[in-house]
């Protein structure tokens, strides 16, 4: 019915603007195009609206009883049901019907003749609709939802015969004496999310993706520490490894492996994968310590290309050598690029930072009140409205063309509009089981404080007065723009901590922070998981995704409306918000302009967000459920998202020696350090030490650690007017992981 009465709408459009319409409100994104509209439909809604047969209703009735969406003959008979079961069989996997899978893959098992063996069907014709798919995806003639759902059928039909597999096997065994394993696959790849890293979205779909192509998968999931990938691999004979990871420290851990499995000699190839990853980090960062092939992936489309490279003995030589001088050539690159930079230093940077008129122009509002709120199961309908659809359409690879890019255009485009247009049917129907049956909950915090800025640190006090002579209660370390801008541009020298009044200034000025997410996922995903429905768990997750982000955007209007209330009167559309047409920012760690992702450790202590919420933060940082997302909120009119980019090392030196203490600290006393510990200076003013140069000072205004045994190491560095013996580790590591990449 929908898509009939969208083509009466476009029929009626299309006439109406020739003959002189120029107004009218319109959906526009599910306007059918008229020449896309099925003939048979064109030509009943013409009839219709130019009233040119009378019998145009009837005939267009009876059309919707037996046609359904866009048009198309409602199949009802299942002929395909009457081939031959191995036609039955590649037709269910190709289109992704499960109905008879486990019926047609029995039928085949009794047919002893054909299949004296289980795995001959796992050979024969399942492979062969498997390849189907592979080849169809590899072409583009396939979307990934529909490749998910292939899998989907293809593990319940391997699902159905495993035990039969496993009973051959042992009559085999009894019977020859052979201990072989029978190996029908390409080859074997370890899948793993690096080790305090949780996201796993676009590895399953690699994992997924492989399968359809004839890989074993062994997938060890999310947080997976080096020793244990390593052993899954040495123990499964792995062909390939293949690691995963979101955000930056996760790099950091990529490179740990890749070390680690030079040193224990293995020689299989390492493929990376994930949103942070790069291939120029790849190239420059993790190839240079292993002395295998290490490849950066970019989707789930080329794994199978790279994999079947790399075990094509025929190919697998040469394609070594394209990507090592390819990524020789990335390296170099790389290296000229940082040559060629320049650089001001960090005073010159800070002289030419951002000001605002603090006495006159900006005029900090008082959040409605200090200290922390908690959202406890949070009303997920309301959040539906805020959800931005476009990057649920980045996980399913559906991406429309020009002009049919974003949502709800994408489901215009020739190509991929059917089923984007399918899935997010599917997502709507899964959002609505999983807010009225409550499996999902959302919860969230937002926290306000008294704030000031210190050069480009910002201080927090749980006090609104007279904070010279107070002691901060925390310290967020902001990260200093420091490559020179285009010679005309008088652009200034960003840092977060501009957007908020100097101590000096004698301005009150106020910080939030926020942290949200969605509970529940992993529970229902146990539930697909068994299953074998791996369609179900990736758009659960991207669903929750979805919902977390949402929460964060709600929360946020309400934050600028209601909590802080600096914008009681914004009047902006959805679509405002995503355009950030709104004051104020809410950067969060990580992002660009706040690449530090310690700043969560200090976000963590400061408004107590485990016991509040339940979020957890993993060693790496990472926020535990997947589907989390905190930050900072700023109310400055004037405060913008930018990108710190590449710093020099007088700025990097304080930062790492600040952070390192945080990061020690946090190893010592685990996640629950109490409030105040860390963050109280040890001198009630920052102020330097007596031999330190002003940015060492930085670090000593605020570091009071324990135990001991930190604070000397803290202040042995900070006093050292050549910090050298700052780990080089880190630093390498913070150079890298603060630039872009
Ligand atoms: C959606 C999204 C989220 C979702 C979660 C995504 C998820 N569950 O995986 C939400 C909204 C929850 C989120 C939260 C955060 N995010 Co985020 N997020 C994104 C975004 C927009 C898209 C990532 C994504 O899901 N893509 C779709 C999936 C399918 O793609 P994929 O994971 O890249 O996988 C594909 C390929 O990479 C490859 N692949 C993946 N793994 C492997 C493995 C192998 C072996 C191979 C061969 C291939 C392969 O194939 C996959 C399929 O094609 C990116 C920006 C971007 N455009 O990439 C930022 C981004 C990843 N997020 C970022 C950040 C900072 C965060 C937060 C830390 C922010 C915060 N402080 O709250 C949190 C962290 C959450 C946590 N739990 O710790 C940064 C990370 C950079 C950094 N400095 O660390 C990014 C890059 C944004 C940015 N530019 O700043 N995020």
């Amino acid at each position: 019915m929908e898509a009939i009465r969208e083509a009466m709408h476009g029929v009626f459009l299309f006439h109406a603007i020739k003959h002189g319409m120029d107004m009218g409100i319109v959906n526009a994104g599910n306007l059918p195009v008229y020449d896309d509209i099925q003939k048979e439909l064109l030509q009943l809604c013409e009839d219709l609206i130019w009233n040119k047969d009378p019998d145009a209703t009837e005939k267009l009735l009876h059309y919707a009883q037996t046609h359904a969406q866009g048009g198309k003959k409602v199949v009802q008979t299942d002929e395909w049901r009457n081939g031959a079961v191995e036609e039955r069989l590649e037709y269910g996997l190709v289109k992704g019907i499960e109905k008879y899978v486990i019926e047609d893959t029995e039928e085949a098992r009794q047919n002893k003749e054909r299949y004296p063996r289980p795995l001959n069907i796992i050979e024969g014709p399942l492979m062969n609709g498997m390849k189907i798919v592979g080849d169809l995806f590899g072409a583009g003639k396939m979307f990934l939802p529909q490749v998910i759902k292939s899998a989907r059928v293809m593990k319940k039909a391997v699902g159905h015969l495993i035990p039969f597999m496993e009973k051959d096997r042992e009559e085999l065994r009894a019977l020859s004496g052979s201990t072989e394993e029978d190996n029908p696959y390409q080859g074997t790849i370890v899948l793993a999310t690096v080790k305090g890293d949780v996201h796993d979205i676009g590895k399953n779909i690699v994992g997924v993706v492989l399968g359809c192509n004839n890989f074993r998968v062994i997938d060890l999931g999310v947080m997976t520490p080096c020793d244990k990938i390593l052993k899954a691999a040495l123990e499964n004979k792995a062909d390939i490894i293949g690691l995963s990871g979101l955000i930056t420290p996760s790099l950091d851990e990529m490179i740990s492996v890749a070390k680690e499995m030079e040193r224990l000699e293995i020689r299989i190839p390492l493929l990376i994968g994930g949103a942070t990853t790069s291939k120029t980090h790849t190239a420059v960062k993790i190839a240079p310590r292993y002395s295998a092939p290490v490849i950066h992936v970019l989707d789930a489309s080329k794994s199978v290309v790279v994999c079947s490279q790399l075990l094509d003995e025929t190919l697998k030589d040469d394609f070594f050598e394209e990507i090592r001088d390819e990524y020789e050539d990335i390296r170099q690159d790389h290296y000229d690029s940082l040559k060629e930079r320049k650089y001001l230093s960090l005073e010159q940077a800070r002289n030419k930072r951002f000001y605002c008129d603090w006495k006159t122009e900006t005029k900090p509002v008082k959040p409605q009140f200090l200290g922390t709120r908690v959202f406890e199961d949070y009303d997920l309908q309301k959040l539906v409205d805020y959800i931005d659809w476009k990057p649920f359409f980045d996980v399913w690879q559906l991406r429309g063309r020009y002009p049919n890019r974003g949502f709800p255009k994408i489901f215009n485009d020739k190509v991929v509009g059917e089923e984007a247009k399918k899935v997010y049917n599917e997502a709507q129907n899964l959002l609505k089981s999983l807010i009225t049956e409550n499996k999902l909950k959302a919860t969230g915090l937002i926290g306000f404080w008294s704030a000031r800025s210190i050069k480009d640190d910002i201080y927090l006090y749980d006090t609104e007065e007279k904070l010279h002579n107070l002691e901060p209660i925390a310290r967020f370390c902001g990260l200093r723009q420091q490559v020179e801008k285009d010679s005309g541009s008088t652009d200034p020298y960003y840092c977060l901590s501009d957007f908020i009044s100097p101590l000096e200034s004698d301005v009150p000025d106020y910080l939030g922070i926020f942290a949200v997410a969605c509970f529940g996922v992993d529970e229902l995903c146990k539930e697909y998981e068994k299953q074998s429905d791996d369609y179900s768990i990736i758009m659960v997750k991207a669903l929750a995704d979805r919902l977390a982000e949402a929460f964060a955007e709600e929360l946020h209007e309400r934050v600028r409306k209601e909590f802080w209330a600096y914008c009681t009167n914004e009047q902006l559309e959805f679509s405002d918000l995503r355009k950030i047409r709104y004051d104020g920012i809410r950067p969060a760690p990580g992002y660009p302009c706040q690449p530090d992702h310690t700043e969560k450790i200090t976000m963590w202590r400061l408004a107590n967000i485990e016991e509040a919420t339940g979020i957890q933060l993993t060693e790496s940082l990472a926020m535990f459920p997947a589907s989390a997302i905190c930050g900072l909120y700023f109310s400055n009119p004037a405060s913008r998202y930018f990108a710190v980019g590449k710093i020099l090392k007088d700025q990097v030196r304080p930062f790492c020696c600040y952070r390192n203490c945080i990061k020690k600290e946090r190893a010592v006393n685990g996640n629950y350090i109490q409030k105040h510990t860390i963050f109280r200076p040890r001198v009630p003013n920052p102020s330097p030490p007596p031999n330190a140069s002003t940015q060492n000072c930085i670090c000593t205004s605020s570091v009071h650690v324990k135990p001991s045994s930190l604070q000397h190491h803290c202040f042995r560095h900070l006093q050292s007017p050549e910090p050298e013996r700052l780990g080089t580790a880190d630093l390498d590591y913070s150079i890298w992981y603060l630039s872009a990449k």
